[in-house]
């Protein structure tokens, strides 16, 4: 699926951005499910609450971004349930992490035109923090996505640095303090895509993404996926933890057979 300067350059950087890894017919068909999705079953917010939004928003801004959030559109769509087993998609992430992949969740971040909600500067690991390093997300882009549709910006090799302290709590999505993790002060790179793009990137790489200031949506769906022996932090042992195998087979350690 992948070559080795693919896999060597998820490795170091962090990300990988693969062009075109869903075919137009592909893409079309998830993209018009996904708005009958939308259309039933959304509903629009400002996105992610928290104090980080006094830095990157103007005051008049700052309550009126539009997002539409979406778990789990599987429970709505037939094509986004297969998706999850895309060949393409799960060959990839096997290149990446290993033959034997846990699907962890799929999730619509939808920044609708002219003033789609904006994420600040982040891992994704404090959302679902697990017990090792092998948890890769999956960014499928549904539109193209310029710049200034608020595209995915991201801190090459920052995942080399493992899980940071981020501001947590009551009223704020988990994200880094703003004091020192800023595009004022962090270089990040801006990843343009086309839709049937993916970006891969570990749940370790600081991210962050700007306002969609386009009249057009930026959809896109990010999927997670681990290695299979990979446990939430803090989950007792006793208790299984299975969920969807979308490549390989899961060994049973205490199997005697
Ligand atoms: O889609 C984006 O622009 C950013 C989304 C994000 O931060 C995430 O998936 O964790």
């Amino acid at each position: 699926m992948l070559d080795r300067e693919q896999i060597e350059a998820y490795h170091r950087d962090g990300y990988l951005h693969v062009k075109q890894l869903f075919t137009p017919e592909e893409t079309e068909e998830l993209a018009s499910e996904m708005v009958r999705v939308i259309n039933e079953w959304g509903q629009e917010t400002i996105g992610w609450p928290g104090p980080w939004r006094a830095r990157y928003l103007a005051e008049e801004e700052q309550q009126t971004t539009k997002a539409v959030f979406m778990h789990n559109p599987h429970f709505y769509s037939s094509t986004w349930g297969r998706v999850i087993f895309h060949e393409g998609l799960i060959g990839a992430v096997q290149d990446l992490i290993g033959d034997v992949v846990q699907w962890h969740h799929t999730v619509l971040h939808a920044k609708p035109p002219e003033k789609g909600t904006p994420f600040p500067m982040h891992q994704d690991y404090p959302f679902y923090p697990h017990d090792a390093l092998d948890f890769i997300d999956c960014l499928v882009h549904l539109d193209d996505t310029p710049l200034e549709s608020g595209a995915l910006q991201v801190v090459p090799r920052s995942h080399k640095d493992g899980p940071l302290e981020h501001i947590t709590g009551q009223g704020t999505a988990p994200h880094l303090p703003t004091d020192k993790y800023h595009p004022d002060f962090i270089d990040s790179i801006p990843i343009a895509a086309k839709k049937g793009d993916v970006i891969f990137f570990s749940y370790c790489l600081i991210h962050w993404s700007n306002v969609n200031r386009t009249n057009n949506w930026r959809k896109s769906v990010r999927f997670g996926y681990h290695k299979a022996d990979m446990r939430p932090v803090n989950k007792d042992l006793n208790e299984p933890y299975n969920n969807i195998i979308a490549g390989g087979f899961k060994t049973n350690p205490s199997a005697t057979a």
